[in-house]
């Protein structure tokens, strides 16, 4: 028998896909790599996860390959086609064999389970001395908001948002909420996915072993922008949380002349306070308004509008005030503003640091 062409192609076609598929999975330097664990969470998650995925790779290969012998080997061949098919043996099943196969895996699920509950109640816990976070999820970008909490050094609530600082080697506790639909938080080297659901309080844990910059997002389809609400986790080694605590709770100096004075104006004028709160500042939201970052220190920031502009580019925020927009589905309506107007906010802005 040979084999059709249309056959060989169709055959080729899939290879192909294939093996774009598996090559495409290939980065050395993934930022969000599950598979990389950087804080006790994530591996415990990691260790439950090898030995499964092993338990099952050697269940398909069992499986698989007894399906293929007997196709293989008990095919009709060629030289058996122009007599008529043989009946095999009728049986009634084979108690042994019924009794076997439901008992095995039976085991084996049960092993899995043995070893997942205990994480499942682990990653659940609230373990003593760790700290407290709130975080609040909502179209299209985190809120952050640190309770005081003297052991840590926070003697004064800290709110900001996107990028959510941690000291490294500390516990710390999640409460997740939100404040219009589903979402999930997911830093993929801390720890697994977790729901963000209105109208509950679901809680997680991080902990990053290192010092670093940990990558995550939203994992939970919730808008047009659902790809563009994404999140940093920056732990702090002890020198740099403190210095990080203190930039935070210390006061702002409001602009008195210049330009950035002339923003400060304009960021009223605008309806910019109408929705951002900046603290000693701007402290009034208007109701019904969508809420927005709280703009305190924003300059202290690596990355805004749900991680996904660079702050450090000028250009970036200037092209944000000229068209809020430009983020799909952003909840952040405004007039058109001036060049004049943008380069004054903007130098309003630079003093929120
Ligand atoms: C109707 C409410 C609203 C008004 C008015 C508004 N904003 Fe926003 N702003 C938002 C929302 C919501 C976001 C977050 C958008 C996102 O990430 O999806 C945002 C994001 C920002 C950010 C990025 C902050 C961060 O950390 O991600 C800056 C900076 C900003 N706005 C400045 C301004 C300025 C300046 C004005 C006035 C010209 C203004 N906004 C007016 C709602 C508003
Ligand atoms: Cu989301």
């Amino acid at each position: 028998m040979t084999k059709s062409p249309r056959l060989r192609r169709a055959g080729q076609v899939v290879l192909g896909l294939a093996l774009t598929l598996i090559v495409a999975g290939c980065a050395s330097n993934a930022p969000q790599d599950t598979l990389k664990p950087e804080g006790k969470y994530a591996r415990q998650i990691d260790n439950l996860f090898k030995p499964v995925f092993l338990i099952a790779v050697v269940v398909f290969i069992l499986v698989e390959g007894l399906v293929l012998f007997s196709v293989l080997k008990y095919r009709r061949r060629s030289d058996d086609l122009d007599e008529p098919a043989d009946f095999p043996e009728q049986i009634h099943g084979s108690t042994k064999l019924e009794i076997g196969w439901t008992i095995l895996p039976a085991v084996v699920l049960g092993l899995v389970a043995i070893v997942t509950i205990p994480v499942i109640f682990t990653l659940n816990s609230h373990p003593k001395g760790s700290m407290d976070i709130t975080v609040t999820g909502q179209k299209y970008w985190w809120a952050y908001d640190y309770p005081t909490q003297p052991d840590v050094g926070i003697t004064k609530a800290i709110t900001t948002a996107n990028e959510l600082h941690i000291p490294a080697g500390k516990t710390v506790y999640l409460s997740l909420k939100s404040k219009d639909v589903i979402h999930s938080f997911w830093a993929p080297r801390l720890n697994g996915k977790r729901d963000v659901v209105p109208g509950r309080v679901h809680t997680w844990l991080l902990q990053a072993d290192k010092p670093g910059v940990y990558s995550g997002q939203c994992a939970e389809f919730c808008g047009t922008s659902h790809a563009n609400m994404r999140l940093k986790v920056v732990a702090h080694d002890p020198a740099s949380w403190d210095k990080w605590v203190a930039t935070m709770e210390a006061p702002l100096t409001k602009p008195t002349s210049g330009l950035a004075a002339e923003g400060y104006t304009l960021f009223q004028q605008k309806g910019c306070s109408g929705c951002h709160k900046v603290d000693g500042q701007w402290d009034e939201v208007a109701a019904g308004n969508p809420s927005a970052p709280n703009l305190t220190k924003l300059f202290t920031r690596d990355c805004f509008a749900g991680c996904i502009y660079n702050l450090d580019d000028r250009n970036e925020l200037e092209a944000w005030l000229r068209n809020p927009q430009r983020k799909a589905g952003s909840l952040m309506k405004i007039g058109q503003l001036s060049e004049d107007e943008i380069d004054r906010l903007y130098a309003y802005l630079q003093t929120l640091k």
